[in-house]
């Protein structure tokens, strides 16, 4: 089953919108297999942002990343990937459409509340940085779909 890594940023966690955003995950039917609130460390944040290391915003980035708690996921589900960069919205708030997360709540690029991996690599590649070894959980949901 096709899995991604998933962060509520800072700005998220700040603003009270963890409940929100997991219940339009929840809601839509994804299965939510780990979970950890924490300030993330700095070597973390490079090296999730890595592809972004030579941009001017990458020093802002990693010290808002790492400055307040953030919530990682792993949530998994058929094409979950594209799913959950569908529900999270466009990167640039004035882009993203109404009834996605950052349609519906971000003003700013900067805070855009959300972060979901863009591919299969990208995704495995996350959740070993943020998750290294620890427990993936197995359970079922009364809506699992059936193939
Ligand atoms: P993310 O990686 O956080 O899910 O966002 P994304 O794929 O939609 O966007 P990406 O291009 O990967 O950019 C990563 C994050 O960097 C911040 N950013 N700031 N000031 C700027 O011009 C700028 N551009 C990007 C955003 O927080 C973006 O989500
Ligand atoms: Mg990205």
């Amino acid at each position: 089953m096709e899995r991604t890594y998933v962060m509520i940023k800072p700005d998220g966690v700040a603003r009270g919108l963890m409940g929100e955003v997991l219940s339009r995950i929840e809601k839509k039917g994804l299965k939510v297999v780990a979970m950890k609130l924490a300030v993330m460390e700095e070597a973390k944040a490079k090296e999730h942002y890595a592809e972004h290391a030579a941009r001017p915003f990458f020093p802002g980035l990693v010290s808002f990343i790492t400055s307040a708690p953030s919530l990682s996921l792993v949530v998994e589900g058929r094409d979950s990937i594209k799913i959950m960069r569908a529900i999270n919205g466009a990167t640039k708030p004035a882009e993203a459409a109404l009834g996605t997360i950052r349609g519906d709540f971000a003003m700013d690029t900067g805070r855009n509340i959300v972060h979901a991996s863009d591919s299969l690599e990208a995704a495995e590649r996350e959740i070993k940085i943020h998750f290294g070894n620890d427990k993936i959980l197995e359970y079922k949901r009364s809506d699992d779909a059936y193939l």
